[in-house]
């Protein structure tokens, strides 16, 4: 690695690659770049650049590699396992994508869009929107993470269960490798077997192989209907088997099954400007069910009233409200989006964000319930997500009253409590957000040895110096 003497000039030359607009130098702005959205990671940076161009990502990637400096990719910086932030050394550059933000072509019958990598995924669905078509990744922090950063964690979301995640979502991509080579994979086929598909590599990679600069994305007829239920349930093994009646119904109309707890939606109504509850009565958990269609007039309430009906008949539902208008449907998707948010508000939020089987769900909460409240009395589970994916974000905060670095303190025990709950289940302990720092360590107790393994050898191909994202994803060893 670099010595301190080689980074002024590692400088001068990034200024000359890149330019005076391409430099952060305002203390404030610079600042942005070192610090998770959610305060939780921090750390120093020689420089942050933000190129316009894949040629300059390309000259950037070669000057840090002959410097021996390590870049750590960044898009919006909405990330949530602390990818995107540099380490303490001060030596490290962050490469913020966020001025490639053109959109290069949109190929309505080819149903494909190709985007820069710092195009913002609202700008990608209006686009998409403006051409009568939908690209449906869906997910609360849509205003300001980019399609790079969605990629590069295999973004998920609230449509998955229709749709997929990125990886599914994308056929090219455009990727500066380690070595300052410019790989163009932007092809827009949706057949095409010439080998290993490589652009899989870099999905879900969190910038550790290289900088993905660009990409074709698939694109689908817009929708043209919609009905949005919030239902009151007794308990997870409820909403489990609300998923099949409704899908029995609805088939692939079925686009977002979203459940959250009790817990959950009590802090979106104490800190959420606006936030009214739907029904007159606490219930223990709920539901946001969403069915879409092509069709303009396709009948959906009528689906979703059937298959509330055979809800109630089965003691599956205890409440339901099915939305009426543009602005009630808003006002559902907000208790829900908005759960983030308000747990921050609460202190500390110990984030797990898992997948067991779905029909695993129910054993999987009792479990982790109990293990946790004989752990710290008192503490608040907040348990939510994209069941429909078998995904909840079973995040913690501390007991009313409590002292916060106290709870702090107890976050890899409690990590421990849940993810060994998770591995008896046969889950995985990062279901959409990644692993970035937050995981790192934890993949040698609950990743297979022989996928590290493999892990650690495409890292050694592709980045045989080490200078993607170090210290990001693979653990030491
Ligand atoms: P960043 O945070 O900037 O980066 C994330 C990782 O990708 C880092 O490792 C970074 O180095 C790498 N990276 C970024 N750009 C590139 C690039 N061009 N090339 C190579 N590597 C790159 N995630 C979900 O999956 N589902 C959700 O429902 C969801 N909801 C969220 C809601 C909120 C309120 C927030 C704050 C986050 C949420 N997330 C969710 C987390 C999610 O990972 C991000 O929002 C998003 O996918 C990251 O995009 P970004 O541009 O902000 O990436
Ligand atoms: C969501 O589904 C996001 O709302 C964020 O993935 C989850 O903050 C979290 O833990
Ligand atoms: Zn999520």
């Amino acid at each position: 690695m670099t010595t301190p003497d080689a980074l002024p000039a590692l400088l001068a030359a990034l200024l000359d690659a890149v330019g005076p607009a391409g430099l952060v130098t305002d203390p404030d702005q610079v600042r942005s770049h070192l610090t998770d959205w959610r305060g939780a990671y921090s750390g120093e940076a020689a420089a942050v650049v933000r190129p316009a161009s894949t040629d300059e990502v390309a000259a950037v990637v070669l000057l840090c590699r002959d410097a021996g400096v390590g870049v750590v990719p960044q898009g919006g910086n909405t990330g949530l396992c602390g990818g995107a932030v540099p380490d303490s050394s001060g030596r490290q550059v962050v490469l913020s994508l966020t001025r490639m933000r053109r959109i290069r072509e949109l190929d309505p019958a080819n149903q494909t869009i190709t985007v820069e990598a710092g195009v913002v995924l609202q700008s990608v669905q209006e686009a998409a929107a403006a051409a009568d078509r939908l690209f449906p990744l869906s997910l609360g922090a849509e205003g300001s993470c980019t399609i790079g950063g969605n990629l590069a964690t295999n973004a998920g979301g609230t449509a998955v269960l229709r749709y997929g995640t990125m990886r599914d979502l994308v056929l090219g991509l455009e990727v500066v490798l380690p070595d300052g080579r410019i790989w163009h994979g932007l092809r827009g086929l949706r057949k095409d077997n010439t080998g290993y598909d490589l652009k899989h590599l870099f999905v879900g990679a969190e910038g550790t192989l290289g900088i993905i600069t660009a990409a074709v994305l698939k694109l689908f007829p817009a929708v043209r209907s919609r009905a949005t239920a919030w239902v009151a349930l007794p308990g997870p093994a409820a909403a489990v088997e609300l998923i099949e009646v409704v899908r029995a119904l609805a088939g692939d109309r079925l686009t977002g099954f979203e459940v959250m707890s009790r817990q959950s939606v009590e802090f979106v109504l104490a800190h959420a400007a606006g936030a009214r509850d739907p029904f007159a009565e606490v219930h223990p958990w709920y539901a946001l069910v969403e069915l879409s269609d092509t069709l303009p007039d396709a009948g959906l309430g009528a689906v979703v009233e059937t298959a509330l009906g055979e809800a109630f008949e089965r003691d599956l539902a205890l409440d339901a409200v099915i939305a009426s208008g543009s602005a009630q449907v808003a006002a559902l998707w907000a208790l829900r989006e908005g759960i983030s948010e308000a747990q921050n508000r609460e202190g500390p939020s110990l984030k797990h964000d898992v997948t067991v089987p779905v029909s695993r769900i129910p054993a999987f909460v009792e479990q982790t319930d109990r293990a946790l409240a004989a752990a710290v009395p008192g503490i608040r589970v907040v348990a939510y997500g994209h069941v429909g994916d078998g995904n909840l974000h079973y995040n913690l905060s501390k007991p009313e009253g409590s002292d916060d670095a106290a709870f702090r303190a107890r976050a890899d025990e409690l990590a421990r409590v849940v993810y060994d709950s998770t591995a008896s289940f046969a889950g995985s302990i990062s279901a959409e957000h990644g692993v970035g720092v937050a995981k790192r360590d934890l993949l040698t107790d609950y990743e297979d040895p022989l996928e590290l393994e493999l892990m650690r050898g495409v890292k050694a191909l592709l980045d045989p110096v080490g200078l993607m994202n170090p210290g990001k994803v693979l653990p030491a060893g």
